[in-house]
């Protein structure tokens, strides 16, 4: 008679909405609330799982209506449950399949797969059935006790150019607390902002987030920054803002300052971002970075036999956990480089991100993570520390944390009081330029 595993009791899928600043990206500028979703698994040994993925309508109805095939299953068969919800997946409306090579955010729903936070809640359950933490279940286990992360950096635009209810932090006692909201655009508050966030968190390696200003007056702001940290791996993403031509006048002579490139070019005359970052490659011989071009195994087919990246940022809320670590241990295998990018989030994708590059085989590139915008809105009462410029990995059973659920039911009451639940980042945008509109080849402020 076969000793089973425990059994699933209930599921819940429960919205959530954090306070943002005004950080400004190719695609407009960030709303003053961002949503995520988060999944909540009870099992009859009185364990609770959970998983956090991005927000909107969209990823709730899927999550919601995958809970018939979640509750009653056993918790060992986590594989087959992911394989039903799978099998049952149908094509979304609207889902063109052109994924987000040009960065439309109304896209970026179809490229997150909502059963991702029912993954990682399942392994959260299940490790703590075993006894181990979630790494040690994934790929070829524990890796490293700590992974390293890298000081994402945004322009910021002046939020009282807007009637938006921003958040605003000009009385707290943290220095970067009080940073993080107020305007920074000058090459001069951008290499402020990443001192004080070598203060707070350690970094020494730094990503700017591009898309916003000319090229050039971008290079001038990585410039600066490498004259601060000489020995920091400083890298740029304009998210494909730059033409081809463009993009290879900018970064030709820049190989001794970036690191990498992420997604410089975009498609264009008829060929797909593919085609166009490996002419990139070819022209410049810069590492190229992508969270945009290869976001599913038929991309990254594409991707891979044109040789058109060398970093892929695999994120688990594309990819899922095992996924990521598929792509993680094929490039290592490869001579590639695995990273994962991400989103606006609370901490228990932070958490996720921890287990699953602890998880990676051979020497990621320092993760992307936006929870230093987010930093003191906890839905954990034991978030994972970065220090030193290293996420620390929690090292009791499955995930390791503890969820609070009073932050969680705020979270969830901020979520209903707004209007809307999607991201729209051209609504704050409107404010700086009237009448703004996305247009994939043009800085959000060059128009
Ligand atoms: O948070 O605005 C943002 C980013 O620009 C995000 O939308 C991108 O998906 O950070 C991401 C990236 O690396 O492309
Ligand atoms: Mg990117």
């Amino acid at each position: 008679m076969l000793n089973n595993t425990p059994v699933i009791t209930d599921m819940k899928v429960i919205p959530v909405a954090g306070y943002d600043s005004m950080e400004m990206t190719l695609s407009g500028a960030h709303a003053p609330y961002f949503t995520r979703n988060i999944v909540i698994l009870e099992d009859n040994s009185g364990h609770t799982g959970i998983g956090e993925i991005h927000g909107g309508e969209y990823t709730c109805e899927c999550l919601t209506s995958y809970i018939p095939l979640v509750v009653g299953q056993e918790v060992g068969k986590y594989r087959s449950i992911l394989g039903t919800i799978h099998r049952g997946g149908r094509k979304a409306p609207g889902d063109d399949g052109e994924g987000i090579q040009t960065l439309d955010i109304s896209k970026l729903k179809f490229v997150v797969q909502a059963e991702w936070a029912i993954e990682c809640a399942l392994l959260d359950l299940l490790g703590q059935h075993l006894g181990v933490p979630v790494c040690e279940l994934l790929a070829e286990g524990k890796q490293r006790s700590q992974v390293e992360v890298l000081g994402y950096l945004f322009y910021v635009s002046d939020k009282g150019k807007t009637s938006l209810p921003y958040i605003d932090e000009s009385n707290s006692s943290d220095s970067w607390f009080r940073m993080r909201r107020r305007e920074m655009v000058s090459h001069e508050q951008i290499v402020e902002q990443a001192c004080c966030l070598q203060e707070k968190y350690g970094y020494r390696n730094f990503k700017l987030k591009g898309g916003v200003f000319s090229g050039e007056y971008e290079m001038e702001t990585i410039r600066a920054l490498k004259k601060q940290f000489p020995n920091g791996r400083i890298n740029i993403d304009p998210n494909g803002a730059w033409s081809l031509q463009e993009a290879i006048g900018l970064c030709r002579d820049m190989g001794h300052i970036l690191s990498y490139v992420e997604d410089p070019c975009g498609p264009e005359a008829g060929f797909s971002s593919r085609e166009i970052m490996a002419e990139f490659k070819n022209a410049t011989h810069i590492p190229v970075a992508t969270n945009m071009i290869a976001t599913n195994w038929r991309q990254f087919y594409h991707a891979a036999a044109l040789k058109s990246v060398d970093i892929v940022l695999a994120d688990p809320h594309f990819w899922g956990l095992e996924g990521s670590l598929r792509m993680a241990a094929l490039l290592n295998d490869w001579g590639l480089t695995w990273g994962s990018h991400s989103n606006n989030h609370f901490d228990i994708t932070l958490t996720t991100f921890a287990h699953v590059a602890a998880a990676a085989p051979g020497s990621p590139t320092a993760l992307d993570t936006h929870w230093i915008w987010q930093d003191g809105q906890n839905l954990l009462k034991d978030t994972p520390a970065i220090r030193d410029g290293y996420l620390e990995v929690p090292d009791r059973p499955g995930l390791g944390v503890t969820l609070d659920m009073e932050k969680v039911m705020e979270a969830n009451r901020l979520y209903h009081s707004m209007p809307n639940h999607d991201r729209d980042d051209a609504m704050a945008m409107q404010y700086l330029i009237p009448g703004w509109k996305y247009d994939s080849k043009k800085p959000c402020l060059v128009r």
